[in-house]
């Protein structure tokens, strides 16, 4: 592309004409209604609170750009180290609100929306989540853009922009019903770069050839499609620092049409292979923690890695460096194996493309690239058939053998009695089809490997990578525990709770060194701050109230105990625990006399989230719950003691809601399956306590926040191997209590039987992988705790008063430092505040 310079004569005019963004309400005011009449082509009295909503993102939109461009300004005039953070998800969620409160001119638009006749908290909720994320995964991606802007870090993003987001989840006659999320009818929080374009190539052959006496490998492309970029403005929380997230959408290359199929009288066909096109940036894929080698999937995964590396490369390459400073000035994050393709494509574009020794390129990827593990779980682990890599990318293919090649060779010479290693650590698996390891293929082509919590970071030392901290030595593999960003998870999620505790950390510092909120527990002892701490607790939980009774038309009474479990379903998230558990509640509430019941704590048992649509036992599970809700919600034996809720469509906008509300959040995988959790961060940081196994990130939130304000229970993960190995060898008895609870199941009383067998088989007949009954009686027990505790408030709010003041170590940021020095080696770069033209 032709860089368009202005030579110096005529820049003075065009810093006289520079845009001055607005900083007060008249100046807000002004631009909104200039967006609305010009940009929205709405006359003056004809705007809803959509145009408003579109009204006030445009303008701030204006002010983020210039931002943007000066960020990137000054970053290409340093010219120092940058990171890229190549993420197939990003679950970014609404973005007004938190530019709002990162620009810091919240107030502002709150004064001047008041007086155009509108309520900012209405305005706010007009925008449609970015949901292009099914998880944790995608939360995380989207927590450390928020980080990485806020502590100035030169770093880019790189995703997909999918038409289609995360699936809309319905419940009808309490099934899950997935509608299709068509999320960019009006987005203005993305630039189209119409002329950042790449071709990307698929298919076709390698052909060798002789250049100047060197044999090379050609790949000649079978089919080519065109990656253009969007571009999406991440601000920073109180800097100008306005990062970029990079979103590819694919289109046919050549402009609209092959005009020589169209010529020819061949139209619909030019027109399909328009569309075949653009499918491959269509649709996000809805699998959790389940990986299904689609080829589809595949060509996703090549085309925005192929499109991000071009990219990256040709940034490097304005800066006319040598290939050997490549790692000094590009760290590439690998988030999960879902973009090691990278890793080949690098090789060979030094290789083939820039004609350096195999050596000599291998050097400088693997000094580049560091990869993320997210999950132990077998079912998770990328694999691609080699026959499908093959057909679609050739090349790659024999350079993902030569890797091989050379990694096994380096391995037999230092292991030469251990004929069984190579085939155990082969980036091959020798099986029928054969398949490319995709996370042993990251870890050799990246100098550090890291896990997301402690013991997830040592059970793949121990279990799954085993063999390469063998090869490598112990300091390849590393661990950086996840956090979250305070500012969305706390000041935009919760904002009097925030305002409540700048009163006591000095102001908003906190955001941005979360752990002043030590601070809090010198006041712990006072009534007045506990008093006010509770009613913020209440008011969160009456607006959830209403959203659950304008959602679901059940009533639910505040001043119960909200027993929280959003996340993904799944299996190894145990929801059929939590609902089993829900059961034998109700049987022991329903076997009291009515005296008894009168001294029973009242309970609302609210679940969320959305299963695979692939996932048929998720599904049974969300069944379920909705059967037991409809029984338990309107007996009138139970009346307030116990309400069942299910809400429909759990995502990013909701969890902001539904955190601030919760008095315990449920945490319960079975030991050692759940890498980390992030949603445990955000429940304890609005003031709810947890309950939850020896798992993840639970295990250091305790360690915070100390043993006595956690309710642990379950077997560890040490054990969980002898017990499944029990199961299936040994005589397996089925948890007493839990036994009860299948039978009333078994008899009907939440509906047909047939539709729950399959749940109930799951842990009496095919051996209880998840460990429900081993873990059912301890469960119970400790939910009885829960009750107690809770009956003590007093006692109960300064378990969470003091548990948020020791939550400092879970910001994200915190994560970017260690990534930034340990992985990285990246610094900030400082910002001038005053100087308008950047350096
Ligand atoms: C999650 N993984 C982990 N994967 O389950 C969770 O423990 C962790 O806190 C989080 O990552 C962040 O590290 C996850 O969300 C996915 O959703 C993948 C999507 C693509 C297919 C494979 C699963």
């Amino acid at each position: 592309s032709v860089e368009a310079s202005i030579p110096e004569p005529q820049r003075e005019a065009w810093k006289r004409n520079q845009i001055t963004s607005f900083t007060d309400k008249d100046g807000f005011e002004k631009e909104v209604v200039r967006h609305v009449e010009t940009t929205l082509a709405r006359s003056m009295f004809n705007c809803d609170e959509i145009a408003a909503y579109s009204a006030t993102s445009l303008a701030f939109r204006d002010r983020l750009i210039t931002h943007w461009n000066r960020t990137q300004q000054r970053q290409t005039y340093r010219d120092t180290k940058r990171v890229y953070y190549l993420s197939l998800e990003f679950l970014m969620g609404r973005a007004l609100d938190n530019a709002m409160l990162n620009v810091g001119l919240k107030n502002v638009a709150q004064d001047g929306l008041a007086e155009l006749g509108f309520r900012i908290e209405d305005v706010v909720k007009q925008e449609h989540d970015a949901a292009l994320g099914n998880g944790g995964l995608g939360r995380l991606a989207a927590c450390f853009l928020d980080s990485l802007a806020t502590l100035n870090f030169p770093a880019w993003g790189y995703g997909l922009r999918y038409r289609y987001g995360i699936f809309k989840q319905e419940i009808i006659d309490g099934y899950q019903v997935e509608v299709p999320d068509y999320w960019l009818d009006f987005n203005p929080w993305e630039f189209p770069r119409h002329d950042v374009t790449v071709d990307i190539q698929f298919f076709g052959q390698v052909n060798k050839k002789t250049v100047g006496g060197k044999t090379i490998s050609v790949w000649e492309a079978g089919e080519i499609v065109q990656a253009v970029a969007y571009d999406v403005p991440i601000p920073g929380y109180d800097t100008p620092t306005t990062n970029n997230l990079r979103l590819w959408s694919s289109k046919a290359s050549g402009g609209e049409f092959d005009f020589q199929k169209f010529n020819s009288g061949d139209y619909e066909s030019s027109v399909a292979d328009q569309q075949r096109a653009e499918t491959i940036s269509a649709v996000l894929y809805p699998n959790d923690n389940l990986e299904r080698g689609k080829e589809l999937r595949l060509k996703q995964q090549y085309f925005w890695v192929a499109a991000s590396l071009y990219d990256i490369v040709r940034r490097f390459k304005k800066s006319r460096r040598s290939w050997n400073e490549f790692p000094d000035q590009v760290a590439i994050q690998l988030n999960d194996t879902h973009p090691t393709l990278a890793i080949v494509e690098l090789q060979r574009i030094l290789v083939d493309i820039e004609g350096l020794e195999w050596d000599n390129a291998w050097e400088i990827v693997t000094s580049t690239f560091g990869y993320t593990n997210h999950t132990v779980l077998p079912e998770a682990l990328e694999k691609w058939p080699v026959g499908l890599v093959q057909h679609l990318l050739p090349r790659h293919l024999q350079i993902i053998y030569d890797i091989n090649l050379f990694f096994l060779q380096s391995v037999e010479k230092a292991f030469p009695d251990d004929r069984d290693m190579l085939r155990r650590v082969s980036i091959i698996e020798e099986s029928q089809p054969k398949m490319v390891r995709m996370a042993f293929l990251a870890i050799v082509g990246s100098h550090k490997v890291n896990g997301v919590a402690e013991l997830h970071s040592d059970l793949i030392k121990t279990t799954i990578f085993k063999d390469f901290v063998e090869i490598y030595g112990p300091d390849k593999f590393t661990n950086v525990t996840n956090g979250i960003t305070p500012r969305r998870w706390l000041h935009q999620a919760n904002p009097r709770l925030s305002e409540l505790i700048a009163s006591k950390c000095g102001g908003n510092d906190f955001l941005k060194d979360l752990t002043l909120l030590n601070q809090l527990e010198k006041h712990v002892e006072d009534k007045q701050f506990r008093k006010e701490w509770a009613e913020i607790k209440y008011a969160n939980k009456v607006r959830l109230a209403k959203h659950i009774k304008d959602t679901t038309g059940v009533v639910v009474n505040p001043a119960s105990l909200f027993d929280v479990q959003v996340k993904r379903i799944h299996e190894y998230k145990r929801q059929q625990l939590n609902i089993f558990g829900v059961i034998h509640r109700y049987l022991s509430l329903k076997a009291m006399t009515p005296d008894q019941r009168k001294k029973q704590l009242p309970r609302v048992s609210i679940f969320g989230g959305k299963a695979a649509p692939g996932y048929w036992m998720a599904k049974q599970i969300i069944h379920l719950i909705n059967s037991v809700g409809a029984v338990v919600n309107k007996d009138e034996d139970i009346g307030d003691l116990l309400k069942v809720i299910f809400l429909e469509d759990y995502n990013v906008s909701k969890a902001e809601m539904i955190c601030p509300a919760s008095d315990i959040s449920e945490h319960i995988s079975t030991a050692g399956t759940e890498a980390s959790g992030t949603s445990n961060m955000k429940f304890v940081l609005n003031g709810g306590l947890i309950i939850g196994t020896c798992d993840g990130a639970n295990i250091e939130i305790t360690r915070e926040i100390g043993e006595s304000n956690i309710f642990l229970f379950g077997n560890l993960s040490e054990d969980v191997e002898d017990l499944r190995h029990a199961h299936t060898y040994g005589s397996h008895t089925i948890d007493s209590d839990l036994d009860k609870v299948f039978n009333e199941i078994e008899k009907g009383t939440f509906g047909t039987p047939h539709d729950f067998s399959a749940m109930i088989a799951a842990v009496r007949q095919h051996g209880d992988y998840y460990l429900v009954s081993d873990d059912f009686h301890s469960y119970i027990e400790t939910h009885q705790l829960v009750d107690e505790a809770y009956r003590n408030q007093d006692e109960w709010i300064a378990k969470c008063i003091t548990s948020v003041s020791r939550m400092g170590f879970f910001t994200s940021d915190r994560c970017i430092n260690e990534y930034a020095e340990e992985i990285w080696n990246v610094e900030p770069l400082a910002v001038d505040r005053h100087s308008i033209w950047g350096p």
